[in-house]
């Protein structure tokens, strides 16, 4: 027998029923909250004292949403549907009191209740579309018949949470309360059933007796053209994630089906969703968002209070940090070597916020604010009050070591000191600087405004709280952090290279830039690896390569085409010429480039064969998994999920493919581990299929998994 307290309540307030929901540490609908619910509403309706009903919930947040936890298990009675269904035909008045985030699921209960009062900071959304799902209990029918459909359609398909002030406008809730929300509700339901009910603003629908049961409403005229236009403009920006564009048709549907025959569309449309790969995908990066934040070593750790942060480098990834910690309200204090470095970078970090107000995101005022809150200068004894410093200058380690050195003679001995290097070892550069346990790195993705991802690294040395500090900055700055250790590339650059590399072989075996690109565009990547490798410049690749030519273990394959590329000054986008031709902002296939890869074909021996688009994408995506297993084993990550949302949040993977660990998952290990020893014995040195991998295939086989 479960002890724990049911989380459905039942409280009065004169004729007035509360049903209160508690169950942390969303109230997600489960099972029992769905029950508890129909009980409470059941016995409510029955009872001839009462005259109204309110429901509300105890903790953070009015009901977020359906219990993802449940999915997959047979759904007990009643189905959210079900439940939707006999609130919105229920004899008595049933109100929603809404504070926190009402979303899925639970905004869906709101929209079958007859009305509904929100506290200022509450939000309401349907983002079932990020789960690669549609609303499946009434959302997409009920919502078009109070805001209208081309706001409908918005909402379900972007997902996004629409705060009270805006619902209120829109006819999406009926009043914004400041003052106690279960009291303000119980007046608001005495005020209906007594027919002095109103709702605030201009809301469409009037509130009175009879009851205003939202799926009787009519769906508001609209321009069908327009709604077209939009649809298909969601379909184009979703690049082959299904569920914007199917919860766009559902809400759609509501203005030609009736209420029975909408709503069945609707779940046939999201059972559809649920049982598909990508929804599989994504709700496997939702928890893996989650899974990210639990590191052990942070337990009992409390972070250093951070208000002001300086920036060592002004160059594009400084300006960039420096713009994200502005956004997130810290005072920042930038410095580069010169002033004319330090006014470059003033301009850039300007032209940025700017670029914030031209798309709408901020206005101007926020953006002169932001500005004034960010000091750029020359002269590093600036950092002097900072409570952390982030360094982002060139990617050389006596020049960072020498910076670090420098700051511990500068800040307090308890001030952060951050290294952004992507390569380096951090502990390297920690033990320049005094207290050394005070060093992290924080590897941000370029361009650091808007990649999610931040890698975080520990020393050896780096303090517990120190760390804390590390995620409790980047969650401030809605960053996804992710623990890497510290290794080679950490994780996202690692298996990169190994990405990489086979790209580069599969050149020399058959392949051509373009077919790549393709192959790799086909599957849900922004850019294939060879557009990407031209834009972000062909030659930092070939430095390393440089670096590293002293050390690289000759039995090793290696492909010479892109040395010989960067040898001839194309070194990608800034050159005008890379793997690709750019004219007129356009890129192209080049048939020199192809003659230089036949050539290096020949020159290693190599008879190059047609190479189709599964076989391409099969063999990247085992080079990286068997990297991310090697990663695994060697402790340099918790956990596959993280390696998955590095390549999703720092590489432009689709999150409806689930990252590269999960996509290997359902293709199955045997599949990428024969992919891997196929590379050993095709590429030599360097692609030995991982322990662990090989672990897991045999276990599985062992128990026959
Ligand atoms: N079901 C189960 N657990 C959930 C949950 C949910 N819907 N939402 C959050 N959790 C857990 C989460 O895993 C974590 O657990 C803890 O709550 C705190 O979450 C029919 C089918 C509400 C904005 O998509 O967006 O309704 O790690 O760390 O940052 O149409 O959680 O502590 O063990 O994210 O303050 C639609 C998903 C579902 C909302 C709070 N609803 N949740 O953010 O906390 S589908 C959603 C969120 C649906 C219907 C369909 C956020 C939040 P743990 P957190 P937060």
């Amino acid at each position: 027998m479960d002890s724990s307290p049911h989380p459905v309540t039942v409280r009065r307030r004169g004729r007035v029923c509360l049903i209160v929901i508690d169950s942390p540490p969303v109230n997600a609908a489960s099972h029992a909250v769905r029950s508890g619910v129909q009980r409470a509403l059941k016995a409510a309706e029955a009872d001839a004292d009462v005259t109204a009903i309110i429901i509300l919930c105890e903790g953070r947040t009015f009901v977020a949403g359906a219990d993802i936890r449940e999915f997959g298990q047979p759904p007990g009675e009643p189905s959210l549907p079900a439940l939707c269904q006999e609130i919105e035909a229920c004899t008595k008045p049933v109100i929603a009191a809404i504070h926190g985030t009402a979303l899925g699921g639970g905004c869906e209960i709101a929209l079958a209740c007859h009305g509904r009062i929100a506290d200022a900071g509450a939000k309401l959304g349907l983002p079932e579309v990020k789960l690669g799902l549609i609303p499946g209990a009434g959302g997409t029918q009920r919502l078009p018949r109070l805001i209208g459909m081309a706001a409908a359609i918005e909402m379900v398909a972007t997902g996004r949470m629409m705060g009270a002030a805006e619902a209120l406008e829109r006819g999406l809730i009926d009043v914004i309360t400041e003052g106690d929300l279960a009291s303000d509700a119980t007046a608001f339901a005495e005020r209906l059933v007594s027919g002095k009910a109103g709702a605030q603003g201009d809301a469409a629908q009037p509130l009175s007796l009879p009851l205003r049961r939202t799926g009787a409403l009519p769906v508001p005229a609209y321009d069908e053209p327009a709604m077209a236009a939009q649809i298909e403009q969601i379909e184009r920006k979703a690049r082959g994630q299904l569920s914007p564009g199917v919860g766009a048709r559902a809400v759609l549907a509501a203005a030609t089906l009736d209420l029975p025959a909408g709503l069945a569309h609707e779940r046939a449309a999201f059972a559809g969703l649920l049982a598909s790969e990508q929804s599989a995908a994504l709700r496997h990066v939702f928890f893996a968002e989650r899974a990210a934040a639990r590191v052990p070593a942070l337990e009992g750790a409390t972070p250093r209070p951070v208000a002001i942060v300086g920036v060592a480098g002004a160059g594009t990834m400084g300006a960039g940090i420096a713009v994200v910690l502005a956004e997130a309200g810290y005072r920042v204090i930038v410095a580069e070597r010169t002033e004319k470095a330090a006014e470059a970078g003033r301009s850039r970090i300007a032209a940025l916020h700017q670029r914030g107000v031209e798309t709408g995101r901020i206005t101007r005022e926020v953006a002169a604010a932001r500005m004034a809150a960010t000091a750029v200068g020359h002269d590093i004894t600036a950092f002097a009050p900072c409570d952390l410093v982030i360094e982002a200058v060139f990617d050389d380690l006596a020049v960072k070591q020498e910076l670090f050195a420098a700051l511990s003679g500068i800040v307090r001995p308890d001030a952060v000191l951050a290294t952004n290097t992507s390569y380096l070892d951090p502990n390297l550069i920690g033990a320049a600087a005094s207290h050394p346990e005070r060093v992290v790195g924080l590897h941000f993705f370029s361009p650091a405004n808007v990649m999610r991802l931040v890698e975080i690294v520990a020393t050896g040395r780096t303090a517990p709280d120190v760390l804390a500090t590390a995620f409790a900055v980047s969650k401030r700055l809605g960053k996804l952090a992710v623990l890497a250790g510290s290794c080679d590339g950490f994780i996202g650059n690692r298996i990169f290279s190994s990405y990489r590399k086979q790209c580069e072989y599969m050149l020399e075996d058959g392949a051509l830039p373009h077919e790549i690109d393709a192959a790799m565009e086909a599957f849900g990547l922004p850019m294939g690896p060879f557009a990407v490798f031209d834009l972000a410049g062909l030659d930092i690749a070939w430095a390393r390569r440089k670096r590293l030519a002293a050390t690289r273990d000759p039995a090793e394959r290696y492909v010479r085409i892109a040395d010989q590329l960067c040898e001839l000054g194309r070194f990608g986008q800034k050159s005008g010429a890379g793997w690709y031709v750019y004219e007129n902002g356009k890129r192209r296939p080049d048939a020199g480039v192809t003659s230089i890869i036949e050539a290096e074909a020949r020159r290693s021996g190599v008879q190059r064969r047609s190479i189709g688009a599964e076989e391409i994408r099969t063999r990247i995506i085992a080079a990286m998994v068997n990297e991310g297993a090697r990663i695994l084993g060697e402790g340099m990550a918790q956990r596959a999920s993280d390696i998955d949302l590095v390549f999703i949040n720092g590489y432009g993977w689709p999150a409806w493919r689930g990252g590269p660990m999960f996509q290997a998952d359902r293709m199955g290990l045997g599949t990428i581990l024969a992919e891997v020893e196929r590379m050993q014995a095709r590429d030599g040195a360097g692609w030995e299929p991982a322990p662990l991998l090989v672990e897991m295939e045999r276990s599985k086989q062992l128990f026959g998994g």
